[in-house]
C-alpha cells in the first residue's frame, strides 16, 4: 500500500493526515491501520503523566533532546483528555517544540478529545502505531491526570513516568488513588521548590509499604528529581539521568522476559477497544440517534423495566445468533 510505504519512509504529511483521520473516526483510516498493525513493535513507548502544570511538556522537550543526543529518533504525542478548551496549552507546547521542528528525527502530534468519547485510548494506541511504523525508536506520550482514561492511555506505554511537584498535598492523595500501580519511575519536578525532600520521603514511605509483588520482577520505581528547568546545564543533566533510567527500565523488561506479558496485556486491551468501537459504539449511537436510549432511561427510572432485560433485548436485536 502506497500510503503505508510513505509512512515507513517517515513521510510526515502522510503520517499526520492518517493520525488526524483516525481521530475523526474515518473508516478509510481504520482500513489503513490493518496494514500498519503487522509492521508495529519496534518503538519503546514511554508515558508521562501528572497534574496540569507539573512540567510534563518541559520534561518531554528535554527528553527529546537527551534521546536525540544518543542518536535515537523520537515521536511525541501530547494527549489532553480533560477539556476541549486547552488549545492554548497545546499551542504553547507546539511553540516550545518548534526548536525540534527542523529535525527530521523528531515528529510531534497532539490529540484532543474531538469526537473520541470513550475511544481516546484507542486513538492514542493507533497514533503510537503510526509513529512506530515511521521508525521512531522512542515514542513519548504525555497526558494529564490519574483517572481511568489516563490509566488506559498509560497502558500503551512500556515505561510510565509519573511527574510530581512539591507543595501540592493532593498529589499524594492522587498517588494513593492508584498511580502507584502504573508508575515505573517517579520524577520530582521543580525540585528547587520547597517541599521537594518531603515529597521524596513520602513517595519512599509509600513504596516501602507496597508489597514486593507490586514491583515487576523487583523493579522498585526510582525517584528522580529534575533541577530547575530554567538552569539549562543542570536541567539537561537531570534529563540525561531520566533518559538513562528509562533505558534501564526497558532493559529490565527485556532481561526478565516481561515484554511478552506486557504485549499480551496491551494487545488484549486493544482488542477490547476495537470490539467496543465496532460493536458497542454503533449500537449505542443508533439508540441515541432514534431517541430510544432516552425512552429506556425514562422507563428505568419509573421502574417499568430493568437494565438486564433491556440489555438482553438489545443484544437479541443487534447480535445475530448462530
Ligand atoms: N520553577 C519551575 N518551573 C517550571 C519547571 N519546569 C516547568 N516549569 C514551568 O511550569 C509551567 C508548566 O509547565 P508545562 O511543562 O507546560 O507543564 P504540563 O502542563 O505538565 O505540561 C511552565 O510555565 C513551565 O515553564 C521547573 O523545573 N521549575
Ligand atoms: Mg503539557
Amino acid at each position: 500500500m502506497e500510503k503505508v510505504k510513505k509512512i515507513q519512509s517517515g513521510d510526515v504529511r502522510t503520517a499526520s493526515r492518517l493520525i488526524r483521520n483516525l481521530e475523526d473516526g474515518s473508516s478509510e483510516a481504520r482500513a489503513t491501520m490493518k496494514h500498519i498493525f503487522p509492521l508495529t513493535g519496534h518503538s519503546h513507548v514511554i508515558g508521562l503523566t501528572g497534574s496540569p502544570g507539573a512540567g510534563k511538556s518541559t520534561l518531554v522537550d528535554g527528553l527529546v533532546e537527551s534521546f536525540r543526543k544518543k542518536g535515537k529518533t523520537v515521536g511525541v504525542l501530547a494527549v489532553d483528555p480533560t477539556s476541549p478548551f486547552t488549545g492554548g496549552a497545546i499551542l504553547g507546547d507546539r511553540i516550545r517544540m518548534q526548536r525540534h521542528a527542523e529535525d527530521p528525527g523528531v515528529f510531534v502530534r497532539s490529540l484532543a478529545t474531538r469526537g473520541a468519547l470513550g475511544g481516546l485510548s484507542k486513538a492514542v494506541g493507533d497514533a503510537i502505531h503510526v509513529m512506530d511504523v515511521m521508525g521512531k525508536d522512542i515514542v513519548l506520550v504525555e497526558t494529564v491526570g490519574t483517572g481511568q482514561q489516563e490509566v488506559d492511555i498509560m497502558n500503551h506505554s512500556h515505561t510510565v513516568v509519573v511527574v510530581l511537584i512539591p507543595g501540592m498535598g493532593d498529589e499524594i492523595q492522587a498517588i494513593k488513588a492508584g498511580i502507584l500501580e502504573i508508575a515505573d519511575i517517579f520524577i520530582i519536578n521543580k525540585a528547587e521548590r520547597e517541599g521537594s525532600s518531603k515529597l521524596r520521603r513520602e513517595i519512599m514511605a509509600m513504596l516501602d509499604m507496597a508489597p514486593e509483588s507490586a514491583f515487576q520482577a523487583g523493579w522498585r520505581p526510582p525517584i528522580l528529581k529534575s533541577e530547575n528547568a530554567f538552569e539549562p546545564v543542570s536541567f539537561s543533566k537531570s534529563l540525561d539521568e531520566l533518559s538513562d533510567t528509562i533505558d534501564e527500565h526497558y532493559k529490565h523488561l527485556v532481561k526478565n522476559g516481561l515484554l511478552g506479558s506486557w504485549a499480551h496485556r496491551k494487545t488484549s486491551m486493544e482488542l477490547n477497544e476495537a470490539i467496543r468501537c465496532s460493536v458497542l459504539d454503533p449500537v449505542l449511537n443508533s439508540l441515541v440517534a432514534n431517541g430510544e436510549l432516552d425512552v429506556m432511561i425514562e422507563k428505568l427510572m419509573k421502574k417499568e423495566t430493568d437494565p438486564y432485560t433491556l440489555a438482553e433485548d438489545i443484544a437479541g436485536r443487534f447480535l445475530k445468533t448462530c
